[in-house]
């Protein structure tokens, strides 16, 4: 097997635009402030960026509601600000990759605009998207929105009910009609004309919808049904991905990753198969999926920290499933999730900086292609101070808090306010942290979504000046993956009897050149465990100053190298 692709060694940079950095001191950051700080990513060392959507929208979902694919959101700036930025990050060897999200448009599309105007046979756009006649004067089907309340919105003028399963002023895109394909197609080799790198797809796994549309699971306190499951791969996806591949993703040097919710292990290995014939890798969401018995519907916080078993057992799997035949994506974190060290690290204050650095070298060694969401090189946090619904920004938790708590009744304002504190979107949205300066140094304007207060010693400047801080450790993590190639061709095992340590993770990678042997210890404590090295070996990275070999303290990372049969 051969790793030869120029995305299977890279490193990629996530940048959410309206958080990064405003240049024009609206508030808002824009393209001109990612092109201000190319500097600070190329510092970094990775290889690309993936910017969250940047077009033109009425942004009712953070940009993910789209009403001209070929247009650039004029608060972020201009097309021709766009052709700045993919020139002088090529200029820096760098590549850009897009957000592509054509599960649905946003309501203001042209396209859903022409589909509204008649359900005649004669309107071509209203084949467009995903219209149905009422069910005994009800909705088509059970079918919740991802976002709270129906799936499905009426409209009086004809009589009939669209599909969205997010916000109503997203519509779904009907897939199965070959001109919704091809204009899609279309779309993305004009794109690729501008220079771009590759897209991430956004929620592809669900662009084919089942025959019949049946209805769906209703979880406990739920009025309708989760669509997830019966949406999910469905009976066309693959064959639509594979029509993508032959008329677009064939003629680009590009990097492909699908957003794929609700996949198998052998489901996703069709999505990712190194035989290139859909795409290069895709976001399984299993890892990052683990809340125990939190109960957003009802505003409960079980306060469960996914186990150093959970992660493992999920990360292991992965890494075998696709061990020669498949694909992945590493990521802690990116702009649904919390922040990677509030959620799966420690942020109090002596462990947050030794538990980023832990997770980052614990994720950074495993095959597959890292993501590094901004603000994780710096540990940025959950922000602790977000304690009322009016601080909020995103229709996820605003639209759960009013059905919940204001309409339903289901569970008190502060139960619910505990809840997003721990788990809103917002979390990972809050602005970029790049000094300590009013505003974080992301603005010299009030932000539209407040800076966490935490940034007058988490920030960027701070970072850059400690020779010892998270943002250089990233720096050492990616420089390796670069050098060495037993990073990305390695074979992944777990070391003997690991699987059931309640303290340490421990694992090893291995080619014909070279062992790496990564130990990571997950708690708070210094735990004792031997470990077998030869005579001849020399530790790669460690998160502490000095190595005691078999005492591994809290939240204590270090990388061994050595040569195979040594
Ligand atoms: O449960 C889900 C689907 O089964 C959702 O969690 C879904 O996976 C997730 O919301 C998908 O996110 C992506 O698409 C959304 C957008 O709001 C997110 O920001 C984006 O990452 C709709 O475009």
């Amino acid at each position: 097997m051969t790793y030869d692709k120029w995305w299977q060694k890279a490193v990629v940079y996530q940048i959410y635009p309206k958080s990064f950095q405003d240049s024009n001191n609206d508030g808002v950051g824009d393209i001109q402030g990612i092109i201000n700080r190319l500097p600070y990513i190329k510092a970094l060392g990775v290889d690309v960026i993936w910017l969250n959507p940047i077009y033109q929208t009425p942004d009712i979902d953070g940009g993910y509601d789209i009403s001209d694919y070929q247009s650039i959101n004029p608060q972020l700036g201009t097309m021709s600000d766009f052709e700045s930025l993919i020139s002088e990050a090529h200029h820096l060897d760098v590549k850009i990759i897009m957000d592509l999200v054509v599960n649905h448009t946003s309501s203001q599309h042209e396209w859903f605009q022409k589909s509204m105007v008649s359900k005649s046979a004669t309107n071509k756009y209203r084949d467009y998207y995903v219209w149905r006649d009422p069910v005994n004067g009800h909705e088509p089907n059970n079918w919740g929105s991802f976002f709270s309340g129906p799936a499905w919105t009426y409209d009086e003028p004809t009589g009939q009910y669209y599909l969205h399963l997010f916000t109503k002023e997203q519509p779904d895109l009907n897939w199965d009609n070959p001109d919704v394909r091809e204009s899609i197609f279309a779309m993305m080799n004009w794109w690729a004309d501008k220079g771009i790198d590759g897209f991430r797809m956004d929620v592809i796994s669900l662009i084919s919808k089942p025959k019949n549309l049946p209805d769906a699971p209703v979880k406990e306190n739920d009025t309708y049904g989760n669509p997830g499951v019966v949406v999910s791969n469905g009976p066309h996806v693959h064959q639509y991905i594979q029509e993508m591949n032959q008329k677009v993703l064939s003629k680009h040097h590009w990097m492909t990753v699908g957003e794929t919710t609700g996949v198998t292990t052998d489901e996703a290995k069709r999505y990712a198969s190194l035989d290139g014939n859909e795409l290069n890798m895709l976001f399984q969401f299993e890892h990052v999926g683990y809340d125990g018995n939190s109960n957003a519907a009802l505003g409960q916080f079980s306060g469960y920290k996914p186990t150093l078993h959970d992660i493992r057992k999920s990360l292991v799997k992965w890494q075998k499933a696709f061990a020669g035949s498949a694909w992945t994506s590493l990521y802690w974190s990116n702009h649904d999730q919390p922040r990677a060290v509030s959620w799966f690290g420690n942020k109090a204050p002596e462990f947050r900086d030794l538990s980023a650095k832990m997770l980052a070298a614990l994720l950074h060694f495993m095959q597959g292609t890292p993501y590094i969401y901004q603000g994780e090189e710096l540990g940025m946090t959950n922000n602790d101070n977000f304690h009322d619904i009016s601080q909020y920004r995103d229709v996820e938790a605003i639209n759960l808090y009013r059905t919940t708590v204001l309409e339903k009744g289901l569970a008190t304002s502060n139960d619910m306010l505990d809840y997003l504190r721990v788990h809103s979107r917002d979390n990972a949205r809050t602005p970029m942290q790049w000094g300590n300066q009013l505003y974080a140094g992301f603005s010299a304007h009030k932000p539209w979504l407040e800076v966490n207060p935490n940034y007058k010693t988490i920030n960027a400047e701070a970072a850059l000046e400690n020779q010892n801080s998270i943002f250089y450790f990233y720096q050492q993590l990616i420089a390796l993956r670069h050098k060495l190639p037993v990073i990305t061709n390695g074979r992944f095992d777990l070391v003997a009897n690991n699987e059931t340590d309640d303290q340490i993770f421990a694992y090893t990678r291995q080619n014909s050149d070279m062992v790496l042997l990564i130990i990571a210890n997950f708690t708070d404590k210094t735990v004792n465990r031997h470990f077998d090295l030869p005579k001849h070996y020399k530790c790669l990275i460690q998160n502490y100053h000095d190595d005691l070999l078999d005492i591994i303290r809290p939240y204590e990372v270090k990388v061994y190298q050595y040569a195979p049969n040594a």
